[in-house]
């Protein structure tokens, strides 16, 4: 009996050692100490045991219970410690690693430009101001001193939403509303998003972009809308740019001029890029019309004013030499990365 126990003590310590996972270590410790493992099975078998011999061998039984015990904790701690180190290695971060930047966003080059004119404006004592895009008739035509058959308030031309609710198709109303509130000295521009019924193309969108701009004081003159138009362009398109003021109309101003800029190409001779004009059309002004300071509450007896407006996505798009408008609106990553 003596020499069974041995036996197993042995062959529980050499099968201890060799188990690879804490399944086969419990199904060691059933086979050795279980209810009907190998030492149980010995234990029973004491009753036949002489007297002298029976707390020998239950002393020695015992002992090997409690090697097995012990070496079957310590394997199990041992198994549990290796497996928590592989899982620790495999889940290991580097945090020495180089982390994945985030592509930095950019500026809109109808945002950078923009920016630029608002500066400008802004240095020159201008004050921004904005307006709904939504507005009604009133605001959009009527107070413009556009009388009810003008082609310009054609449907063709014109989002309506109602009868006399429509888009935008210019920033004036907020200059109307801009009247109507402030008192003169008025110096303002007034920058947004205007709408047009326009098919898309190389060079139209129903949606666009103007600056629109408005000066109201006595005796402003033409000589104040031509210098500091002038002065504007020249801090645009730099000091040597050439510029000529040629008679147009517009209902709300009387009188009313474009500004062409000389083709900085071809220098006025005539090229590809001014389609053989030698001139661009930059902008339209004039001399803010007495009916509209008269509808907005202005005396044009004592006060005069000159407005203007900049189209933003052809000054964009001489600027960066852009020749496609759709550009601008598709926001492809890869045209916006290079600005
Ligand atoms: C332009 C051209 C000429 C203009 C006029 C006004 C207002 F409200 F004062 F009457 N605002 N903007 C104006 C004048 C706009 O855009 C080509």
């Amino acid at each position: 009996m003596k020499a069974a126990l041995e036996a197993i003590r042995a062959a529980a310590h050499q099968q201890l050692q060799q188990a690879k996972d804490l399944r086969e270590l419990d199904d060691l410790r059933v086979r050795f100490l279980g209810k009907k493992g190998e030492l149980t099975a010995i234990l029973k078998r004491m009753g036949s045991l002489s007297a002298e011999e029976r707390p020998v061998i239950g002393q020695l039984a015992n002992q090997i219970r409690e090697s097995v015990e012990g070496e079957l904790a310590a394997r199990t701690q041992a198994l549990k410690a290796a497996l928590q180190a592989e899982r620790l290695r495999a889940e290991a971060i580097d945090v020495t690693m180089p982390g994945t930047a985030p592509a930095p966003g950019r500026q809109h080059p109808l945002s950078i430009v923009l920016d630029e004119m608002k500066e400008i404006f802004l240095g020159m004592g201008f004050d921004v101001v904005q307006g709904p895009e939504v507005e009604t008739d009133y605001y959009n035509f009527e107070a413009l001193n556009l009388p009810k058959d003008h082609p310009a308030r054609d449907t063709q031309d014109t989002f309506y939403i109602s009868e006399n609710i429509l888009l935008r198709t210019q920033t004036s109303p907020v200059q109307i509303r801009t009247m109507e509130e402030r008192k003169p000295p008025i110096r303002i521009i007034a920058p947004g998003r205007v709408y047009r019924s326009d098919a898309v193309d190389a060079t139209h969108s129903p949606i666009f972009h103007q600056i629109e701009g408005l000066v109201v004081d006595r005796g402003i003159t033409m000589a104040d809308l031509k210098g500091c138009l002038e002065t504007i362009v020249k801090r645009l398109y730099g000091e040597k740019a050439v510029v000529r003021f040629r008679p147009h109309h517009f209902p709300f101003t009387e009188p009313s001029a474009e500004v062409d800029l000389q083709c900085f190409a071809c220098h006025g001779q005539g090229c590809r890029i001014c389609k053989g004009e030698g001139w661009i059309e930059i902008l339209g002004c004039g001399m803010v019309h007495p009916k509209v300071l008269s509808i907005c509450g202005i005396d044009p007896e004592e006060y005069s004013g000159f407005a203007f407006g900049i189209g933003l996505e052809r000054l964009v798009m001489g600027r960066y030499g852009i020749d496609d408008m759709r550009l601008l609106y598709e926001n492809d990553v890869r045209f916006l990365a290079q600005f």
